[in-house]
């Protein structure tokens, strides 16, 4: 259900930029978080971003109901991966730039219970060219699906 209404919001936000360039149409789409299952770890995020008629940068991403959000993008130093913060991000006109594992990549400290508990973050992309993207990204619990052991020894009653 919440895959429906983040999808439903991307494409109100492709239609609205789509009155004033053609072709090529700059949206943000398939954002997910994946919630860290450690307490006081930074949470993932990614998504795929379609350029629009021209080059522009996303210079930030930003949303209301975290404690902190950051670009980062990790490299191979030395044989090593490591991640470093990026600044911005070049989004070439008609071009694909996906936010992925091992990649480029949003780090995310403290998602806001009432986000966690609806199971979308709502995300604004902020580009060069003065565009705002906003989305609701969808929240995965990383974990929950692939360790039935540490589900079963979840208890509901309060002891
Ligand atoms: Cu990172």
């Amino acid at each position: 259900m919440t895959k429906y209404i983040s999808i439903f919001f991307a494409g109100i936000a492709a239609v609205f930029l789509a009155s004033c360039g053609q072709g090529d149409v700059l949206l943000v789409k398939d954002v997910v978080v994946n919630l860290s299952p450690v307490e006081g770890n930074p949470s993932s995020g990614y998504a795929t971003i379609k350029g629009g008629p021209t080059d522009v940068t996303l210079v930030s991403v930003t949303a209301d109901d975290v404690m902190r959000m950051e670009m980062h993008e990790t490299v191979e130093e030395d044989g090593m991966a490591k991640m470093k913060t990026l600044k911005n991000a070049l989004i070439p006109a008609g071009g694909t730039v996906k936010f992925k594992p091992g990649g480029k990549h949003l780090m995310i400290w403290g998602v806001g219970g009432g986000s966690v508990a609806q199971g979308t973050l709502k995300m604004i992309f902020i580009f060069s060219n003065d565009d705002r993207i906003e989305v609701n990204a969808v929240i995965r619990k990383i974990g929950a699906a692939d360790s039935p052991d540490s589900d079963a020894k979840k208890t509901d009653s309060a002891e």
